[in-house]
C-alpha cells in the first residue's frame, strides 16, 4: 500500500471514528459490567482524593492488555519469580499433593493463565477426581485459564468471576462431607497486601476452611536489591508498560485524559516495609479528567501515583504468617536459583 493510499484511507475511518481513544480499541477491550464499573470509580476516587500519597489498587493493573503483559513480564530474565514458582510445583508437586486427604479439590485465588496449576492438578488427579475452581475477578485472565486447564478430561472446572473472599465462600458452600479443600495462592500475589493487611486476609481465608483443608502459599523472599529492583525496572520496558496501562485503563473504562507520554515508572525499594513500589510520576504539572468517576484533580510535576506493593519476606516469615492466621506450615520448598518459596500450611 502507498503513503497516499493509506493517508486516505486512515482519513476516511478517522471521520467515522467517534470514540475517543484510537480506532479499534473497543473491540479488543471486553466492556466490563455496570457494577464492575461503578466499583473501579468508587475505588478510584477514594485512592486519588488521598492527601499526601495518591494511589490506585493494583488489583486493577490486570485488564486484558494488563493480563498479556503481566505474561510477558513473566518471561523476562529479570522477572525470576515465575520460574521459580514453577520450579517449585514442578519438582514437588507430588510430594505436596500426596500429604492431602481424599478427595481434595483445589480453589485458586486469582488463576491468572492457569499454567502452574496444571502440575497440582495433574498430581492430584491420579487417585481422585477433582474439581478445580478458579477464583478470579479479571475476566480475561478466567478465560485463559478455562482454556488452559478446562481441557483436562480428569478435571472438572467451574470458574468463578468474583473477588477472592466471595469466590471462596461460595466454594465452601458446595462442599460435601468429607470433601476437602487445598487453596492455592501462587505467585507471591500475598506481597500485594500490606503486613497487617495480608495477616487479616489470611485470616479470613481460614475462617471459610475447616480441619483437613490446606493452603499453598507462594512467597517471593529478600534478595539483593539490585536484583529486586531490576525485576520491576525492566530494561525493555515491559513492567513500565503494564504500569502505564493502569492509566490507559482509566482512559478507556472511564473516559479519563491521562496523557501516558508525560508518566514515568518508578520501581523503588522501601527498605522499612521490605517491599518494591510501583509508582507513576508525572513529568510535569497537569489536569486530569475522569468524567466515569465524576472525578478531577491536579497533579504536580513529580508528583507520583503508587499503584502496587510487592512485599518480600524473610524464610522464616511464612511460618509465622500462618501461625498468626490460625494455620500450621507443615512444609517449605525454596528454589535454589532464586530465593522464592512455597509454604504449604493446614488446618488442624
Ligand atoms: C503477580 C502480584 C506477584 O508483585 O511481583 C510484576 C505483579 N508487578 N511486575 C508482583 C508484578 C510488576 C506481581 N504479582
Amino acid at each position: 500500500m502507498s503513503t497516499q493510499h493509506f493517508g486516505a484511507w486512515k482519513n476516511k475511518l478517522r471521520s467515522t471514528n467517534r470514540s475517543p481513544w484510537p480506532l479499534g480499541v473497543e473491540m479488543i477491550v471486553q466492556a466490563p459490567s455496570q457494577k464492575l464499573t461503578s466499583e473501579f470509580a468508587a475505588e478510584l476516587r477514594a485512592g486519588l482524593s488521598k492527601n499526601g500519597q495518591r494511589e490506585l489498587p493494583s488489583k486493577y493493573l490486570y485488564d486484558e492488555v494488563g493480563s498479556e503483559l503481566f505474561e510477558a513480564i513473566c518471561l523476562l530474565p529479570e522477572y525470576g519469580l515465575t520460574r521459580a514458582d514453577s520450579r517449585l510445583l514442578q519438582r514437588h508437586a507430588e510430594e505436596m499433593m500426596s500429604r492431602m486427604p481424599t478427595p481434595t479439590h483445589v480453589a485458586e485465588l486469582g488463576s491468572g493463565s492457569g499454567k502452574k496449576t496444571r502440575m497440582i492438578l495433574e498430581a492430584l488427579s491420579k487417585r481422585q477426581r477433582t474439581f478445580y475452581y478458579p477464583i478470579e475477578i479479571s475476566p480475561a485472565a478466567l478465560a485463559a485459564c478455562e482454556k488452559e486447564l478446562g481441557q483436562l478430561d480428569f478435571v472438572s472446572l467451574v470458574g468463578y468471576e468474583k473477588p477472592y473472599l466471595e469466590g471462596l465462600r461460595a466454594v465452601a458452600a458446595r462442599r460435601e462431607a468429607g470433601e476437602h479443600v487445598c487453596v492455592l495462592f501462587l505467585g507471591s500475589t500475598i506481597g500485594n497486601f500490606d503486613r497487617p493487611a495480608a495477616d487479616d486476609f489470611l485470616r479470613q481465608v481460614r475462617a471459610v476452611l475447616e480441619p483437613g483443608d490446606s493452603l499453598l502459599l507462594g512467597a517471593d523472599l529478600e534478595k539483593d536489591v539490585s536484583l529486586q529492583v531490576a525485576a520491576y525496572d525492566d530494561p525493555a520496558g515491559v513492567t513500565a508498560a503494564f504500569n502505564l496501562n493502569l492509566l490507559g485503563r482509566v482512559n478507556r473504562e472511564l473516559g479519563g485524559n491521562f496523557q501516558l507520554r508525560d508518566f514515568h515508572h518508578l520501581a523503588l525499594w522501601n527498605e522499612e516495609e521490605r517491599r518494591i513500589e510501583m509508582h507513576l510520576q508525572a513529568t510535569r504539572r497537569q489536569h486530569i479528567e475522569i468524567p466515569g468517576a465524576s472525578f478531577y484533580f491536579r497533579m504536580e510535576e513529580g508528583e507520583t501515583i503508587w499503584t502496587e506493593s510487592s512485599h518480600k519476606y524473610s524464610p522464616d516469615e511464612p511460618a509465622q504468617m500462618a501461625r498468626r492466621a490460625g494455620f500450621r506450615q507443615i512444609a517449605q520448598w525454596i528454589d535454589d536459583l532464586w530465593p522464592f518459596a512455597q509454604n504449604l500450611w493446614i488446618v488442624d
